[in-house]
């Protein structure tokens, strides 16, 4: 499992520059043709026109096709997920709340808020979060991370992240849900997996569930 942050950081190094080149190119191109175009008397040769449109249509085929082995590279090891992961956290998404429920029956809810109590997570090892929405489609999207994933009703989403450094990562709804939709926000808290099971066993006597 790589660092989300990192890898999509690399994609968009790359994606970044090669954007800004194809539009450099295809403006320069525009205006050269344009001027050039609006000097001449007689019409160009179509059979050279067509070795340049051909030679061009190349170059961005292979432009794309390099952009998807790059996306394809980066995507699919954060796609896969662990047999075994640190903990796995059920996550259920609904208008307007969002609530974590560990294997123990501990759970975090945040409801229509700016201020949510954030769920905790141990660094170090993949943290399998096992998403569902309740109603609409909701956006679990964790900036820090550079990750977002959409929760459809009536499918079950099933995500890793890797959380190497302890602290506050912040999180909201990237999809329009509706009313509260600004406000749906959720948090997670990573700390050492040491502070993890404390906090779990804490949280479990203070909710009176079993750990
Ligand atoms: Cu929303």
């Amino acid at each position: 499992m790589p660092n989300t942050a990192h890898a999509y950081e690399h994609v968009e190094g790359i994606y970044l520059p090669i954007a800004v080149g194809v539009f450099v190119l295809v403006l320069g191109t525009l205006l050269v043709l344009l001027i050039a175009g609006a000097r001449r008397r007689t019409p160009g040769r179509r059979s050279q026109a067509l070795v340049l449109e051909t030679a061009y249509a190349c170059v961005l085929a292979a432009v794309v096709a390099f952009l998807l082995w790059v996306t394809f590279t980066a995507e699919t090891p954060i796609d896969r997920t662990a047999a075994h992961p640190g903990v796995r956290i059920k996550v259920i998404a609904a208008q307007w709340s969002w609530r974590f429920i560990y294997a123990d029956g501990v759970s975090v809810a945040d409801v229509d808020t700016w201020h949510p109590t954030p769920a905790y997570v141990p660094t170090g090892s993949e943290v399998e979060f096992v998403g569902s929405s309740e109603d609409v489609i909701h956006g679990f999207w964790v900036p820090g991370l550079h990750y977002q994933r959409q929760f459809v009703p009536g499918y079950t989403t099933r995500l890793d992240l890797l959380f190497q450094a302890p602290g506050y990562y912040g999180g909201e709804c990237s999809v329009l849900c509706g009313e509260d939709h600004s406000e749906m926000h959720f948090a997670i808290r990573a700390v050492s997996p040491q502070r993890f099971a404390v906090w779990l066993a804490h949280e479990a006597a203070r909710q009176g569930v079993s750990s």
